[in-house]
């Protein structure tokens, strides 16, 4: 079904309901709690009554967007429809499955707006509705529904898809940027978002506690270079996993300035299981788009400039060993690039 179709029936099933769920997955960013956020406004100057749900606590990190606090754990006593925001994967809703909120979903009209392409097997079957385009944020397709649609945006609503925007495109930087996502932000300053705010907004969205802050530090220490600095590689043993996974995914912490080094072409973060398997994550810079193949080397996959793979405890297989074959390929992947 084309778009404006699909909004053709996004917008009868908003008109007959009056009480409208937002939920939001059990991994919210700044994204799903930008876009839920934008949807209460839009919404509510229509007339509609809101509930904002979600499974999982919002991360402290987004706490400064106001009315984060109005997110509720639990559903509401009656409801006539609902909307999911970025995410149109059941997996992720796995605490509403295991808690059985999500027969009780199953009762209503229940839409979703997403901007991930996932196998259709894990697609929520039972939605109504799925819009489901594949560009930078879900703030980005709201932004752009709203308005084919001619919704008005407030400025509260303006700002939270700012947000979500910000968020997912990592300050308008991320590969998932088009023109396009930077002339909706351009739009958005037209609606009165200053760049003050969306300065605030990047500074805010990567906020960490002291604590991480120091384990960061501790991280930079121990990147390791390789081939005339070309490659940087961090390891990240189990209990730093355990003790820090939950607040933040320990490589991204460092991946940008190991990517940063004079000379580094592709950074590489090892982390090791307890249970013996063994993931990498590699992230290269523009000379040198390998990521895909040195992923593929190790039966994983991603694209040129962002991959990862991998190894399985069955493989019986020590970090050593792996990080030894893994430089090896990539010195190898390195000294066969095409030269300019
Ligand atoms: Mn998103």
């Amino acid at each position: 079904m084309k778009l404006d179709d699909k909004l053709r029936q996004f917008e009868k099933l908003i008109d007959s309901a009056n009480k409208i769920l937002i939920i939001q997955a059990d991994n919210p960013d700044g994204d799903s709690l930008g876009s839920a956020l934008a949807l209460e406004q839009i919404l509510g100057d229509m007339g509609k009554e809101t509930y904002l749900y979600c499974r999982v606590d919002i991360p402290s990190y987004l706490k400064y967007l106001s009315g984060w606090d109005k997110v509720s754990r639990d559903l509401p006593k009656s409801f006539d429809m609902s909307i999911v925001v970025d995410c149109s994967s059941i997996t992720l809703l796995d605490n509403s499955v295991k808690n059985g909120d999500i027969n009780y979903l199953k009762k209503k009209p229940l839409i979703v707006i997403d901007h991930h392409q996932i196998e259709n097997e894990n697609l929520i079957d039972f939605a109504t509705l799925q819009i489901i385009e594949d560009i930078s944020a879900t703030g980005e397709l709201i932004y752009n529904m709203s308005k084919k649609l001619k919704y008005q945006l407030n400025i509260d609503a303006a700002r939270a898809l700012a947000v979500a925007i910000m968020s997912d495109t990592l300050g308008l930087v991320a590969e998932s940027t088009t023109s396009a996502t930077i002339r909706v932000i351009a739009e958005l300053v037209d609606l009165d978002v200053d760049l003050t705010f969306l300065d605030e907004a990047r500074r805010n969205l990567s906020r960490k506690s002291p604590e991480l802050i120091s384990y960061k530090g501790r991280l930079l220490q121990r990147i390791e270079f390789y081939r005339n600095n070309s490659i940087a590689v961090i390891t990240i043993p189990w209990e730093e996993i355990k003790q820090y996974s939950n607040a933040y995914n320990p490589p991204m912490l460092v991946m940008d300035e190991m990517r940063s080094a004079e000379g580094t072409m592709i950074a590489i973060a090892f982390k090791d299981y307890q249970d013996g398997h063994i993931t990498a994550k590699i992230r290269c810079n523009t000379s040198a788009p390998i990521a895909k193949m040195l992923a593929e080397h190790f039966n994983g996959g991603g694209h040129i400039y962002a991959s990862g793979f991998k190894i399985g405890a069955d493989q019986k297989k020590s970090l050593d060993k792996i990080k030894s074959e893994c430089i090896k390929y990539t010195e190898e992947l390195l000294d066969n690039l095409p030269k300019k």
